[in-house]
């Protein structure tokens, strides 16, 4: 078997960005894929780990992206490998609803065990983030026998049918690709930047709308991310959360946490349900899951995890061996390597650095975010409105200083930052330079 060999753990750029074999690519890849099919960097990947993404022309650009919050392990993490190679060299499918393996069952008792709360939990295993957010409504659809689903501003949930029905924003997630499901019902978020609100009061109004509007026993789900991310890091202030739980317990709702983005040790946690002790339902995972393979899950109170009929659940590809494999070894990492703490690590380190540019350049109107999940809102000076092309140039800066970092936001200005944990501290330390001189080149700070 093969060791793979760390890269130099260096920003390094010997072309212009894009070099010329990805300008190739790119030309190849217009050609080949779909127009439909985004991408923030115009690069080709070659190599990635630790800290960096090696591009095919040789240029070494430093991660804060982790593939949209993934790579929490770092990339081709050494036991993601080592588990990854073996099981791939043993058996690479059998279909776990037809001929199941061990693999599958361990990676369910780490979710059951790792997830908030002591009660008795079971697990099924998806593809991706979408089709666990699509499962988890099944589950508290069969378990309440009730249709409505409740999402919220800003929200994300997916690109299916179902979640973008639960996707907040319209471009470019849902625009032309309508009708969308029924039954789906927006409420507000709890945005201290906009809205000013505690999280009582801003809890109080989302829970009147849905009285008022839907009404209560009419209620399959709640749905939220507890740090909304694509819609731009946004931190509900304290006691949203807590108050939206204490409602869905009340009337029978069932409370799913849209943990996917937020999940294993990204925000200084293991799920940011944790920050503010609230335990969720169900819980539905993906992302950082696996290291970089795709792996999606839903986790749950066993009672309604069970209430669903025999073979009500499943997918070819749910719980894939080598997807399984990856988990436990990225789990594993998790765990021995106390990426907990190292999320807080950067959390401490990348705080008050952009504080640092808000106050020199004032275009930022607030820095938040939790452990390795942080973003700077950008605003017009002195004011909240949104400056998305500010935003869109400094992205664009970074990106051609050889730093990833990547936009959020209904209103597209929010820079988020999601370094890998195993983010060493120079590099770190070299991109928020890099990032300062990107803001400050901008504004004429
Ligand atoms: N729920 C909270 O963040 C995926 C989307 C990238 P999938 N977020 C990245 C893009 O533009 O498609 C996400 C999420 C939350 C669900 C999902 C969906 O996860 O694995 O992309 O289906």
């Amino acid at each position: 078997m093969t060791t793979p060999t760390p890269l130099p753990q260096e920003r390094r750029l010997v072309t212009a960005i894009p070099g010329p074999r990805s300008a190739e690519l790119q030309a190849r890849r217009t050609a080949a894929v779909s127009a439909g099919v985004g991408a923030t960097l115009p690069i080709y990947v070659e190599a990635a780990g630790g800290g960096v993404i090696v591009d095919i022309d040789g240029n070494s650009l430093i991660d804060l992206g982790s593939g949209i919050a993934v790579t929490n392990v770092g990339n081709s993490a050494p036991r993601v490998v080592e588990a990854v190679q073996d099981q791939v060299a043993r058996f690479t499918h059998t279909c776990f609803m037809v001929t199941s393996y061990e693999g599958y069952v361990e990676v369910c008792e780490a979710l059951n065990r790792l997830t908030p709360g002591d009660h008795e939990k079971r697990s099924a295993l998806f593809n991706s983030g979408a089709e666990a957010v699509e499962n988890a409504v099944k589950i508290a659809r069969a378990h309440t026998k009730r249709q409505a689903v409740v999402v919220f501003e800003h929200g994300y949930h997916g690109r299916t049918n179902l979640t973008m029905a639960m996707t907040a924003k319209n471009m470019p997630y849902k625009q032309s690709f309508g009708p969308f499901a029924n039954e789906v019902y927006r409420v507000p978020l709890s945005y201290p930047f906009h809205d000013g609100q505690s999280g009582p009061e801003a809890a109080a109004h989302a829970i009147s709308r849905i009285d008022k509007e839907v009404g209560a026993a009419n209620v399959a789900a709640i749905v939220i991310e507890p740090i909304a991310g694509e819609g731009g890091f946004i931190v509900p202030a304290e006691g949203f959360l807590p108050a939206l739980v204490d409602f869905a317990r009340d009337n029978g709702i069932v409370f799913v946490a849209d943990e996917i983005q937020t999940g294993f040790c990204r925000t200084g946690a293991w799920f940011a349900c944790d920050h503010e002790g609230i335990v969720p339902d169900l819980i539905t995972t993906a992302k950082g899951i696996a290291g970089g393979l795709p792996l999606a899950a839903v986790t749950g109170r066993a009672e309604i995890m069970d209430s669903v009929h025999a073979g009500g659940l499943g997918g070819t590809y749910g719980g894939n061996p080598v997807a399984c494999a990856a988990a436990i070894g990225a789990i594993a990492t998790m765990e021995e390597s106390d990426l907990v703490g190292a999320a807080q690590h950067i959390e401490s380190v990348m705080k008050p650095r952009l504080q640092a540019i808000a106050d020199k350049t004032g275009v930022i109107g607030e820095v938040r975010g939790r452990g390795a999940m942080i973003a700077v809102e950008i605003v017009k000076p002195g004011t909240d409105e949104p400056d998305a092309a500010l935003t869109a140039a400094v992205a664009k800066a970074c990106h051609t200083q050889g730093v990833v970092v990547l936009t959020a936001g209904t209103y597209g200005n929010v820079l988020r930052l999601l370094p890998p944990l195993t983010m060493p501290d120079h590099l770190l330390d070299e991109a928020l330079t890099v990032l300062e001189e990107q803001f400050l080149a901008l504004t004429g700070a």
